[in-house]
């Protein structure tokens, strides 16, 4: 089953120690190679591998404590189904046949009156391409079912930067540890980028300047030389300002503008309307800050920005991120390989996703699409001639939409039809395993194959199994395997067994012997993609305006959205609140480890004295927070990390640990940003009292 690559020295081939090779699953963009040690069939020990280049021996807290979570006694270990009201969380346990046999025959009669009132509903709780969407894909495909746009993260960001560099493409990670100037911009990456920041670290020790954008005087913003502490949602207007002492300040490369870009002289004169005065009103910062960060932009070589998603979770996300994926071909930073952006480098992966998701099974069919951050309001509605049929069945993986997506009552109402047929396939009784009919036992990272890309760095990383299933837990593709065969699906399509897909999964670019024999392979990308243009737009080159964009009747020219909830614009709710990721906490996994959940002690908020002065609160005090969507009790924190008028509601938890039993998801709302149709969680106002 899998590989030995180093035998203990000090046992009995017996009581063999084995290591094997794998990769870290989780929604980072760090995607760490793993070592497990596997004692007697036991895993005992995850840890990083020294010779990857991009991990280097060292893992996150919550991976380096994975046995912990493999083993944890509330794992899921056997097919349950429901016993009391939906949303209860009683269970009783049956057999895998008798749970099988019986989704199939529900899941069939609803496909055979129309397959899209079945909907897939799944995100990254694995980013492996064979465990998310390989076998999920065909069998949803194949039934006609309702496609999910997964929009719940990044497509903001990501479709911007299509418009702009022409994908997701930028600067290796492995240069920043030369730039002369790193400029972090909506990334807390001591959290969310651990392997980046240490790329950072070495540039800082040989005399880069670090600067911080992010209205969080976050664990990296401290840790950086200056930090520009802006209004959550105004990262336009400041990169508009940049561009604006750029211009006047003559700080461009001309040869670089004219050759490998498009729309320059619109994009100039947008930018000649942004003074850093105007800008700094905007961002609630001062004007000379504006003009600073713009002379070491402007003046420094090489200049690296180190973007995240972080900074397009608000309603002009999208126009934030093309804003600032502009800057490095004004200066024309691209020409050094330690110059340019970075904000995700997966769009470079040869992935071969028709052939792992067989999309031609769609056979000519176009079903309907749901979007996965509106899941709230559109499993509440009823069939129509605009909607297509009602939802009414849910078939959950790799995904907790109870916690993570907004609104989370409307979630909650949803799932809570009784009506509604869902089956959750999961490793813990998450709040979302609450609601289903059936609640099915996957297998975790240690116990399945998979392949990954990143979208951190350029490596293709192996995922080996380490040890067998615990418990009756299954591969995912195992669990919809079965489940076509007992539909009767076309069994060929399903015979890929999961070893065989990690050989699918990537073009003959990747040498899957390489995989097996070392566990990655690194893309050959040029050092320097961009120095001389040759962007993967439609142009060719760096796209400031973007015809595709004016095409859609949109903007083709980026520039500053206001929120959709600015602050000061509501006096009932004063407060922004944004809620970036915990530290110890991967989006909601992890939350009920209790060691790691010991790391984040308890849900919190942070606030500034001043505001919490106004409000007669103390730190420590159980607060309320609240707008018209509903309520969050927490404890409060009041912490110089926020600035005046903006909080911090940390980390997604588990609504069920939470003071009373909801978390920062029922308060955000479900609208959606100006490119990609992707979330606004940190586009929210609220206000806060005592509880
Ligand atoms: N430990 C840990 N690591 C993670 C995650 C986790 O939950 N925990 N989540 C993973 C996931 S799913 C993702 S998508 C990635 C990236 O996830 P990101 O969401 O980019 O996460 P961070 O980098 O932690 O945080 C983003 C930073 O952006 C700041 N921010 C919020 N609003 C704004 C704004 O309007 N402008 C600017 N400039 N900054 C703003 C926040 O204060 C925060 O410090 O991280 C991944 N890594
Ligand atoms: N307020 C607020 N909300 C947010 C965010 C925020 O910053 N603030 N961040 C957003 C972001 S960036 C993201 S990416 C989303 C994340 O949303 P999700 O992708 O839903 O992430 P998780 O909460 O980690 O839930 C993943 C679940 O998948 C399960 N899982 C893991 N591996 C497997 C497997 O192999 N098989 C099966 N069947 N299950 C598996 C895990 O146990 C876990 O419960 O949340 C979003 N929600
Ligand atoms: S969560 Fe990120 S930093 Fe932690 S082990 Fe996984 S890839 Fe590495
Ligand atoms: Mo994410």
């Amino acid at each position: 089953m899998s590989e030995t690559i180093g035998i203990h020295p000090s046992v009995s081939p017996a009581k063999a120690v084995i290591q094997i090779r794998g990769a870290c699953p989780h929604d980072c963009p760090d995607t760490c190679a793993l070592v497990t040690t596997v004692e007697s069939g036991v895993a005992v020990r995850v840890a990083g591998n020294p010779d990857h280049l991009h991990t280097q021996g060292v893992l996150c807290n919550k991976v380096s404590r994975y046995t912990e979570r493999t083993y944890h006694p509330q794992r899921l270990q056997y097919p349950q189904r429901r016993v009391g009201p939906k949303g209860s969380g009683q269970f009783e346990r049956v057999t895998w046949d008798e749970a099988l046999d019986d989704i199939a025959q529900r899941l069939g009669a609803i496909a055979a009156r129309n397959p899209e009132a079945i909907l897939p509903y799944s995100y990254a709780g694995t980013m492996g391409l064979v465990q998310s969407e390989s076998i999920a894909a065909r069998f949803f495909h194949q039934l006609g079912a309702s496609l999910l746009d997964r929009t719940i993260c990044s497509t903001a960001g990501a479709e911007a930067l299509g418009w702009t560099l022409g994908g997701k493409v930028g600067m290796k990670v492995e240069f920043f540890a030369e730039a002369k100037l790193i400029v972090i911009w909506g990334s807390n990456s001591i959290t969310s980028n651990l392997h980046f920041w240490r790329q950072a670290q070495i540039a800082k020790r040989a005399g880069a300047k670090l600067v911080c954008i992010d209205p969080r005087r976050s664990e990296t913003a401290e840790k950086c030389h200056e930090h520009i502490q802006l209004q959550p949602g105004t990262d336009a207007a400041l990169a508009l300002a940049l561009m604006h002492e750029l211009i006047v300040n003559d700080w461009l490369d001309h040869e670089y503008i004219a050759r490998h870009t498009l729309g320059w002289e619109a994009l100039r004169e947008r930018a000649l309307r942004w003074t850093p005065e105007r800008a700094a009103s905007v961002c609630g910062i001062a004007a000379e800050q504006i003009r600073a960060l713009a002379r070491d932009y402007g003046t420094t070589r090489p200049a690296a920005i180190r973007l995240n998603y972080g900074m397009q979770r608000v309603r002009g996300g999208g126009n934030a991120v093309r804003a600032v994926a502009c800057l490095p071909a004004l200066t024309g930073a691209w020409r050094h390989r330690a110059g340019g952006v970075l904000l995700s480098s997966s769009g470079q992966f040869p992935v071969r996703k028709t052939a792992l998701q067989r999309t031609d099974l769609l056979a000519g069919r176009t079903p309907r699409t749901i979007n996965m951050v509106t899941i709230g309001d559109d499993l509440l509605r009823e069939s129509s001639e605009q909607f297509g049929p009602k939802i009414e069945a849910l078939v959950v993986y790799n995904s907790n939409p109870l916690a993570v997506a907004p609104e989370s009552s409307k979630v909650a109402a949803g799932f809570g039809r009784d009506d509604l047929f869902t089956v959750v396939l999961e490793h813990f009784q998450t709040d979302t395993a609450d609601y289903a009919d059936y609640l099915l036992p996957a297998t975790t990272q240690l116990e399945h194959w998979d392949v990954h890309l990143s979208y951190g760095h350029t490596d293709v990383l192996l995922n080996r199994p380490a040890i067998a299933p615990v418990g009756q837990s299954k591969p995912n593709t195992q669990i919809f395997r079965e489940l076509a065969q007992r539909m009767g699906l076309d069994a060929a399509i399903y015979a890929d067994d999961d070893e065989t897909l990690c050989r699918k999964a990537f073009s003959d670019a990747i040498d899957f012997n390489e995989l097996l024999d070392k566990g990655w392979a690194t893309l050959p990308i040029a050092d320097a993609p961009f120095a001389t243009g040759d962007f993967p737009t439609p142009s060719g080159k760096c796209e400031f305006f973007s015809e595709g964009l004016a095409r859609l009747g949109v903007d083709g020219l980026p520039d500053h959205l206001p929120n959709y909830e600015t602050a000061g614009s509501s006096t009932r709710y004063p407060l922004a609140m944004i809620s970036p990721p915990a530290r110890n906490f991967l989006n909601s996994t992890f939350v009920n480890v209790d060691s790691i959940r010991a790391m984040e002690r308890e849900p919190i908020l942070e606030m500034n004295a001043a505001d919490a002065a106004a409000r007669g609160l103390a730190s420590g005090a159980v607060v309320r927070v609240f707008n018209d969507r509903g309520d969050y009790h927490c404890k409060l924190e009041i912490s110089e990390r926020a600035r005046p008028g903006v909080v911090h509601g940390l980390g997604v938890w588990w609504r069920k640990f939470g003071l009373n039993g909801t978390n920062v998801n029922e308060l955000t709302s479900q609208r959606l940003t100006d490119i990609g149709r992707a979330p606004v969680f940190y586009d929210c106002l609220v206000q806060v009292q005592a509880a």
